[in-house]
């Protein structure tokens, strides 16, 4: 089933013409309404009128999450608190919350492509959706929360926390789609192995996960454990929450819900734009948000335009599956880290556990970088020799993908703190400049 087959498998030329009219709407919006936009289209000479084709939106300035935070915290709404519904915030990695808002019309709009993006993970009304997101400023409970109800599932809105109790309640309300970050989703697999609960005998047959990177092999852990197809889905507060991208059955990317979130990939350095099939980092204009629209936001995530025919018989552009931010990206003695290389090392090793960390230190002026991994509980025998031979082949297999020497430490089972929320992966100890 497609939730709104107009558009999501319009042709190529019907979705350029929707989305030029609604840019150019939003685009007078924000200059008349908003005074941050007014002033930055005004320093980079350029009008509201200039926007003649798509391509011309090259010619408006970025956003950046600055801006959210110096407008603190209503500064960039586009209209009157009076028709503001909803509020929420998502706190940065330093200084203020990024707040966002919306207005009744906005709360539809989130609704209906929340709704499309839990249809194409295959969820029905028949379907009993346990939501283990927090319910708050994150927009993950209310935003899944609103989409599946859309739907007609019936909900359990059990949010995060109390992870016995989580098991309890997919065992005995038959729960069939399960929703969390990745990394809570094996947290709680963890659980339910302690409990002694047959995972193979719960009704679940559905994952929707994101808000946090995760790999390939990470997904094959989750499924693995879970007996569940996982599926993919991003999203961020800036742009409406849940309900950007989501994966349909065919898995070859994410289908961007792009009459309302137009998208492009720019080299992160340069700020030049890069096309489809290009690495680099993505940027969003909302089309047709009324309480926060927002022009050229820099996400800062990493991934990839993809314009190929989908089996699905969705049209919409897809993206490829973030696995970093261009935040994370640690630089270790001059050499480019993501986390998730490292992680797919670790997941490719038997003998650890899927719960690490990133310590990075600094020495006089040289960077250190110690993973450090949990043992799986089979491994964790104490036999000395074969910890030595697994310590020094996960050493040998870091060096050669990240071409940089990294420590390794290995952690009884459990040692690591677990997150019921999004998982932190690294600890930069390194003294900022
Ligand atoms: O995490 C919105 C969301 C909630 C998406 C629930 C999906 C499900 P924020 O808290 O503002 O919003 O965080 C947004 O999280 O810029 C990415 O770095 C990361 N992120 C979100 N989804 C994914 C994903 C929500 N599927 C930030 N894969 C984004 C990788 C993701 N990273």
């Amino acid at each position: 089933m497609i939730w709104e087959p107009h558009y999501e498998c319009m042709s190529r030329e019907d979705m350029r013409a929707i989305q030029l009219d609604r840019l150019q709407s939003v685009v007078h919006n924000v200059y008349e309404r908003v005074p941050y936009y007014k002033k930055h289209f005004d320093e980079h000479g350029v009008k509201p009128q200039d926007i003649k084709r798509l391509e011309d939106i090259s010619k408006l300035p970025f956003t950046g999450k600055e801006a959210l935070m110096e407008n603190y915290p209503y500064g960039m709404f586009a209209v009157p608190m009076k028709q503001i519904v909803r509020i929420h915030a998502s706190s940065g990695t330093t200084g203020k919350q990024k707040v966002v808002g919306y207005t009744k019309r906005d709360i539809r709009t989130w609704s209906n492509l929340v709704a499309r993006i839990v249809i194409m993970a295959g969820v029905t009304d028949e379907d009993v959706a346990q939501i283990c997101f927090g319910y708050g400023l994150f927009t993950g409970g209310f935003g899944l929360h609103y989409g599946l109800e859309k739907v007609g599932a019936a909900i359990v809105p059990a949010s995060t926390g109390n992870t016995e109790r989580q098991i309890i309640l997919m065992q005995d309300f038959g729960t069939t789609v399960l929703v969390s970050t990745p990394s809570y989703a094996l947290y709680m697999a963890e659980v339910a192995e302690d409990m002694g609960v047959d995972i193979s005998g719960l009704k679940l047959r559905v994952g929707l996960f994101g808000a946090e990177p995760w790999t390939e092999n990470m997904r094959k852990e989750i499924e693995r454990r879970w007996h569940i197809k996982a599926t993919d889905n991003y999203g961020l507060s800036e742009i409406i929450g849940p309900g950007v991208a989501g994966e349909c059955e065919c898995g070859k990317g994410l289908h961007i819900n792009e009459d309302h979130f137009y998208p492009e990939i720019i080299d992160p350095e340069t700020g030049e734009s890069l096309g489809y099939g290009r690495e680099g980092e993505l940027v969003f204009t909302s089309l047709t948000k009324e309480a926060f629209p927002i022009i050229r936001y820099r996400t800062r995530d990493i991934s990839m335009l993809i314009d190929e025919p989908c089996p699905c018989g969705r049209t919409t552009i897809k993206m490829k599956k973030v696995t970093g931010r261009a935040d994370d990206m640690l630089i270790i003695r001059g050499v480019n880290v993501y986390p998730s290389q490292i992680e797919n090392v670790l997941m490719e090793t038997e003998g650890v556990a899927p719960h690490y960390q990133l310590i990075v230190t600094r020495k006089g002026y040289l960077d250190d970088l110690e993973v450090q991994v949990e043992l799986s509980g089979d491994k964790f025998t104490g036999k000395y020799r074969e910890l030595e031979e697994l310590e020094h082949s996960l050493k040998q297999k870091l060096n050669r993908t990240l071409s940089i020497s990294a420590k390794v430490k290995l952690l009884e089972p459990r040692s690591i703190e677990r997150t019921t929320g999004k998982a932190k992966r690294v600890v930069d100890l390194r003294p900022k400049e």
